[in-house]
């Protein structure tokens, strides 16, 4: 099973998206996700340049021992460019090892630990009677979780909240220059109860309801908000602080029993240690794609999984459909698994890739095809030429009213 071509594609149906192909000399071809929102040609060229080269020639099977050569072998350790590009790798070796052993990834992994994963979409809205509609739509759909996040009156721009008429959330920006947003914390803080208690008084407890701080609190800030919004059952808080400094979360826990999700950024397990440790949080949200591939992040989960910590993984549209079904693949064997987010995508987006889940009553299947179970159509991918982009800012700057800190 001798590595003898390994090429890396760049395209944007309708977003970026970056993949490496793994071929053998068999002839058995392996693709990975190496999408980096706002960061895709970067990985591209570390592919090209410094991971291509060196996987000529290489046993395809020995999955552990390529990937150790990666990650030690680079010197220069972690990092998300790094992360990503070994996740590619090791995610396109997983696809052929599967196809040839005729088996589904999971298979490979240990075998199906539940019938489908619990997912959970997004219901955003300008207004939160827009909201409202969103979520019922939502609901129509089969969703039985669902992340809530509306626009904050007084605030220019929201996280989360579409910028144009669409009701979807895309977060990626095109054009030649990051944008900077405004932001008031207090505005904030006294208005996010205020969307939680709207959805449940319309649609009562029985759904999982989700919410995104992302990263813009302070540790007492996020304490706060925690605290307020307990009544509202949250399956999670996501990124209510950001996660540098790991002990930070202390605070957090101190105070509130609303659970935390934490991790999107995450590409190692380095990353999530202490926290994981001290049981700082509920939910890893480490994908495949950003922390190393399968193999890496099995080790995380395992890991979590000794503290009672579930994973909870990342899966917005900057995840190409082939990262997502490695997720996919992952989630349904991890034994601590306890949800994964998927926003779904367009049909540009899957004119390029030929996808085998499923999607019912709001669990998705990554299907029974040997390997990923997703064919990368490169004709179709060659139709639409990678377009300068970067990932919607975290960090807000300051309106003149702004009490607080910014992240
Ligand atoms: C978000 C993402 O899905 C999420 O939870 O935080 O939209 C995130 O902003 C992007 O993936 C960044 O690339
Ligand atoms: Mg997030």
């Amino acid at each position: 099973m001798k590595i003898e071509k390994a090429e890396v594609f760049v395209t944007c149906p309708d977003r970026n998206y970056v993949i490496l192909k793994i071929t053998t000399e068999s002839g058995l071809v392996g693709i990975g996700d190496a999408t980096l929102n706002g960061r895709e040609i970067a990985v591209s060229a570390y592919l090209e340049n410094h991971i291509c080269p060196q996987l000529i020639g290489k046993d395809a099977k020995n999955i552990e021992d390529i990937w150790q050569l990666l990650y030690r072998g680079a010197y220069w350790r972690r990092g998300p460019v790094t992360m990503t590009a070994i996740a590619a790798v090791d995610v396109a070796l997983w696809d052929i090892k599967g196809k040839a052993a005729n088996m589904p990834i999971f298979d490979l992994l240990g075998g199906s630990s539940r019938d489908g994963l619990l997912v959970y979409g997004h219901a955003t809205g300008k207004s939160i009677d827009q909201l409202i509609d969103e979520y019922h739509k939502h609901k129509e759909m089969g969703y039985r979780a669902l992340r809530v996040q509306a626009s904050i009156p007084g605030i220019e721009r929201s996280y989360g909240v579409s910028k144009d008429k669409s009701s979807t959330y895309e977060p990626a920006t095109k054009g030649a220059i990051p944008e900077e947003e405004n932001w008031s914390t207090e505005k904030y803080l006294s208005y996010a109860p205020k969307i939680f208690d709207a959805i449940r008084n319309k649609f009562g407890f029985d759904d999982h309801l989700l919410h995104d701080a992302h990263h813009r609190l302070t540790p007492l800030e996020a304490a706060q908000l925690g605290k307020s919004v307990e009544d509202f059952k949250l399956f999670w808080l996501e990124d209510p602080t950001p996660a540098e400094n790991q002990e930070s979360f202390r605070m957090i826990r101190q105070h509130t029993t609303t659970p935390i999700a934490v991790g999107e950024i995450f590409n190692s397990i380095w990353d999530c240690k202490t926290l994981i440790e001290e049981q700082l949080v509920d939910y890893i949200r480490a994908t495949v794609c950003h922390a190393g591939g399968i193999t890496h992040l099995r080790r995380i989960a395992d890991f979590a999984s000794l503290y009672q910590i579930k994973m909870g993984a990342h899966g917005p549209s900057d995840i190409s459909p082939a990262g997502m079904a490695a997720g996919l693949h992952l989630g349904m064997w991890i034994p601590n698994f306890g949800i994964q987010e998927f926003m779904g995508y367009s049909e540009k987006m899957l004119s390029v890739f030929n996808v085998n889940w499923t999607f019912e009553d709001g669990y998705l299947h990554p299907g029974f095809k040997p390997g990923l179970g997703v064919d990368f159509i490169e004709d179709e991918a060659a139709k639409y030429l990678i377009s300068r982009s970067f990932t919607n800012s975290s960090l807000n700057r300051r309106d003149s009213l702004e009490l607080v800190s910014w992240v």
